[in-house]
């Protein structure tokens, strides 16, 4: 190898080793192969993709699922340009993401070298942390530094970005700078909690009759604390994309189904590293109405977006959760205690009723089948513990309440459809073990398609149900309901489970609902031999969705969704 082990690309590699990072996901190209290759030699696995983007898509669900710091790897130019929809997901979901890259040598720099860009002018306002580290001998200290950024110390989580000219990644750095405190790093500090914010918490806790929590991103860590909370305050309990699975469905306090009613009777919404944004109505009074906030968090856009609580205590969540039990050991809040039990009742009267109707979801008048039939056959092969991703319009609308899951991921709240496959591939790799299902619109799967080649090559043992009803089904039903016309938005009902099997995978096509039990259970088992298999269902695209009903795919002026729109009307002309 041309590049020596005092090199900076050296130095580079094993930091990430030293840091416990066991595996990059990126793609080759001359200005990033020092490094590559001491990659190699320190024995970090690269998981090598078919697009840039999808790099960065599974460094995200790697770090959202393990808790460490996600790496990606990417080349100069098109390389970072490809990368920049994975760096603004991860920038918005707050994911502890490291992209590397490479630039020309120095001393081509601005003479119209292959691959030349500014990288940071672009990545930066995406990302907590842009540099082009020139000189060999500060590699550490900038590597550090990024990585800090990503964790959130001393401010928000999320992306952070380093290049370094190729010369730079060949240039030697004296071994006398490899300084143990900055391989190592150090875990970010708890903030603990300030006991006056608590004080404010604990008497709206107790004196809260219908007290409402609402956790996200923030929250995860939190789950034990949580639950005893939601026990002690009988409180009833709401979980979003970001944090599902961290309180389980059995726990009283779950009444997902009754989501809409619930966040308008609470008289205490207690955010839970969450942020109030167009998921929760922005904090609207429109839609919450009287209630009072109490928000906890540790950054600020999951303690002061929107709406300011009446009490916010900025701290890490389970240390404020631990504070909140502590001071409240043996009191009881003064909850309705009817209100939470109704409520819980309707939800599980409602969530029973679903998963019956799922079963016999009738056909469209086309003779397909209903996306429901596809989500009941899964529901009876799964086991428990199986990971969920989740990507589509309409059909991620069906899947996000049609199968349980305690893991759980999906394109979260940049909409960034796309990210099914490899999201789904990082979380094979990630939990070795667990069954892991991508169940995606036909659109979104043509997105990263491709990466069906990386889950043959990397043995990840996959299962991607494409629910193929030939369009981008959510926006021809905007179109026909809002302007009476589709335009651009049918696809055809290509063959993906040839595509599949053009890669080395198994894939099948289900045509009928009562061919799906079987084929589900041929695909589970090729998963089971150690490889990706692909079932493409044809479904109806005349299925309405919750999300098509609810008008979010209308995008209304005030608010996300049609029923708060209005609310948000009728309360500002009051
Ligand atoms: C990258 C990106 N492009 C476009 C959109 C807009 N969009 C949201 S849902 C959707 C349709 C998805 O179609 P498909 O995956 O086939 O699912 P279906 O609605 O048909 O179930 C589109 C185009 C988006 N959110 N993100």
């Amino acid at each position: 190898m041309n590049v020596s082990e005092t090199s900076a690309a050296a130095l580079v590699a094993r930091f990430l080793k030293a840091r416990g990072i066991d595996r990059v996901f990126g793609l080759c190209g001359g200005h990033i192969m020092p490094l590559w290759m001491r990659l190699d030699a320190e024995g970090i696995r690269i998981i090598d993709v078919r697009d840039e983007r999808a790099a960065v898509y599974m460094a995200h669900a790697h770090a959202e699922l393990t808790g460490q710091l996600g790496v990606a790897l990417v080349t100069a130019g098109p390389g970072v340009t490809n990368a920049m929809t994975g760096i603004a997901n991860a920038f918005v979901a707050k994911a502890p993401v490291l992209v590397l890259s490479g630039t020309p040598p120095k001393r081509q720099e601005n003479r119209g070298a292959l691959q030349d860009m500014i990288h940071t002018d672009f990545v930066k306002p995406l990302t907590r942390y842009a540099r082009t580290v020139r000189e060999p001998e500060l590699v550490l200290q900038e590597l550090d530094q990024a990585v800090s950024a990503a964790f959130g110390h001393g401010g928000e989580p999320g992306p952070v970005y380093l290049d370094f000219p190729v010369d730079t990644f060949r240039g030697e750095v004296p071994k006398v700078l490899e300084l143990p405190e900055q391989m190592q790093g150090r875990p970010r500090d708890k903030l603990l909690p300030d006991p006056a914010a608590v004080k404010r918490a604990v008497d709206l806790l107790l004196a809260a009759k219908k007290p409402l929590f609402i956790s996200g991103r923030g929250a995860r860590g939190a789950g034990p604390q949580l639950a005893k909370l939601l026990d002690r305050f009988d409180a009833l309990y709401l979980d979003t994309g970001e944090s599902r699975g961290l309180v389980p469905d059995d726990h009283p306090s779950v009444v997902a189904a009754m989501r809409g009613s619930v966040m308008t009777e609470a008289d205490l919404i207690v955010t839970v590293g969450r942020r109030l944004d167009f998921q929760l109505a922005y904090g609207s009074p429109a839609v919450f109405g009287e209630a009072k906030f109490l928000r906890i968090g540790d950054c600020a856009g999951e303690v002061r977006d929107n709406r300011r609580g009446a009490a916010e205590i900025f701290a890490t969540p389970s240390a404020a959760l631990d504070t909140i039990l502590e001071a409240t050991e043996g009191k009881k809040g003064s909850a309705d205690k009817e209100w939470a039990s109704t409520a819980r009742t309707k939800h599980l009267a409602r969530a029973s009723k679903l998963v019956e109707s799922m079963k016999t979801a009738p056909a469209g008048k086309d003779g397909l089948m209903h996306p429901n039939r596809v989500l009941a056959a899964l529901r009876e092969a799964l086991p428990d513990d199986a990971v969920l991703v989740a990507d589509g319009g309409d059909f991620l609308s069906f899947a996000r309440v049609g199968l349980p899951a305690s893991t759980y991921l999906d394109p979260g709240s940049l909409g960034c459809i796309g990210v099914g496959t490899p999201f789904g591939v990082a979380a094979c790799l990630a939990l070795p073990g667990r069954t892991v299902v991508v169940a995606t619109g036909d659109g979104s799967f043509g997105f990263n398609a491709m990466e069906i080649d990386t889950a043959a090559r990397h043995k990840a043992p996959l299962l991607i149900v494409v629910a193929n009803n030939g369009s981008w089904a959510i926006e021809v039903r905007d179109q026909q309901e809002t302007h009476g016309k589709v335009v651009g938005t049918r696809l055809q009902f290509a063959d993906h489970a040839a595509m599949a099997r053009a890669f080395g995978a198994h894939g099948e096509r289900v045509e009928k609902a009562e061919d799906l039990p079987a084929a589900v259970e041929r695909a589970l088992a090729a998963v089971k031999a150690g490889g990706p298999a692909l079932l493409d269902v044809l479904v109806t695209p005349e299925a309405v969705s919750s999300d098509a009903k609810s008008g979010l795919a209308w995008v209304p002026d005030l608010q996300p969704l049609t029923a708060w729109d209005d609310a948000e009307r009728r309360w500002r002309s009051t």
